[in-house]
This record gives C-alpha cells, structure tokens and sequence, in this order.
C-alpha cells in the first residue's frame, strides 16, 4: 500500500548509501561496479532490501539439497545478521560473501566463530559446541553419531586440542590460533576452510566431493 517510506533517522534498505559503498570498498576485495552489480541481484531476490530468515533458508537449501540444512543455516543467518534485528541488509550479505569468497584462513575462521557464537558475547562453551556439531550433521547427512563420532564425545576432543579441560569456555582468539596451528580442529569445527589452504596444491589429494564444495557461505 501507498507507504511512505520515509521515517526519518531510518535508512531505506534498498539504497546502496555512499556509506555502505565505502564500508564494502574497504571491507571487501570487491570494486565499486562489482558491488553494484551485487547489489542490483540483492534487490532482485529480496526486492524490499530485507534477507529475512524464511527466505535466507530457501536459498541455503539449494546448497544443500541432500542435507537438511534448517538448523544450520539458522546459525550461518544469525553469524550474518551482524546488528541482530533478523533480516540481513544487503552490507551484511556482502560482506559475508567477501569472506567466503576472498578471505584468508584467519577471516573464515573468525567467521566460523561467529557461528558458534550466537549470542554474540565473544564466547563459545560445550552447549553451543553440540549444537552446532549436530547441525552440521544433519546438513551433512551423518547418520552415525555414536561412540566417537557423538556431539558430546566430539567436543571433549575439541576442548582437549584446545587445552580447555579445566573451564569449558573458548573465547575468539582461542578458537582462531587453535585451528590455526591444528588442522583436525579447523576439519571439525570449520570444515569449509579445510580445503583452502593454497599450499594444498602440491598435494594432489584425492578429489572429495563433499569437502570440495567450500562455497557454503
Ligand atoms: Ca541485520
Ligand atoms: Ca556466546
């Protein structure tokens, strides 16, 4: 209907301001034609500027037609949605697409981070651990989750490789420089930056199908 849509203060989410232009400019690998062209198929998915979670899904779906991708992708929308008012502005998409994209090991894992960390205070404990390990089955189809391969036995494993034993709380520069220097830790808690190390080109590793797929934002 005849909305007026100028409440002042309040920025229209379908205008790509001078300011985000900037933000995405300094924050990302992409120039000024290539993040208009971004922002021209943002507004053609999401005509009123606004990623909400329902359509975030639909999208992330398509990724995973196999998996079931629900709960997972609840955590990738709320690793997106940086200001936390549940829809993912067009800056916050592309932002997060840049790091899929173009960013280093350190920049995906701090992604990763974010993930675990849905309440956003810097921290993770064993409680968002299983939950994000069980998500990540399910989008995998891992059927088997006993003995070693249970969420809870998976995240011992986790907090021992992390010298966590004694408090059960990782917080964010813990989680980097642990995947950083321990490639089993990185498989596990950020497998889509498994296969991005470019020193891997010397090891022509036999091609995985499931792994190869890192463009799972
Ligand atoms: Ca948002
Ligand atoms: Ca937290």
């Amino acid at each position: 209907m005849g909305n007026k849509a100028s409440s002042k203060g309040k920025k229209d989410p379908t205008v790509l301001s001078d300011e985000d232009l900037k933000t995405l400019r300094a924050n990302t690998q992409y120039t000024e034609d290539e993040i208009r062209a971004w922002h021209f198929g943002f507004l053609k998915d999401c005509p009123t500027g606004k990623l909400d979670k329902k359509q975030f899904l639909h999208v992330y779906r398509r990724f995973y037609p196999e998996g079931k991708a629900d709960k997972y992708c609840n955590f990738v929308f709320k690793a997106f949605d940086t200001d936390n008012n549940n829809w993912i502005d067009f800056t916050e998409f592309l932002l997060a697409v840049g790091v899929s994209q173009h960013g280093n090991l350190e920049e995906k894992l701090k992604m990763a981070f974010d993930i675990y960390d849905q309440n956003k205070d810097g921290v993770i404990n064993r409680k968002d651990m299983i939950k994000i390990i069980e998500a990540m089955y399910d989008l995998a189809n891992e059927e088997d989750r006993s003995g070693d391969k249970s969420p809870d036995r998976r995240v011992d494993l986790i907090m021992q490789r992390l010298n966590k034993e004694k408090d059960d709380v990782v917080i964010r520069d813990e989680f980097i420089q642990g995947c950083l220097r321990d490639e089993l830790l990185r498989k596990i808690l950020a497998p889509n930056t498994a296969v991005v190390s470019d020193e891997q080109e010397t090891t022509p590793s036999s091609p995985s199908p499931t792994t190869a797929e890192n463009e799972n934002m």
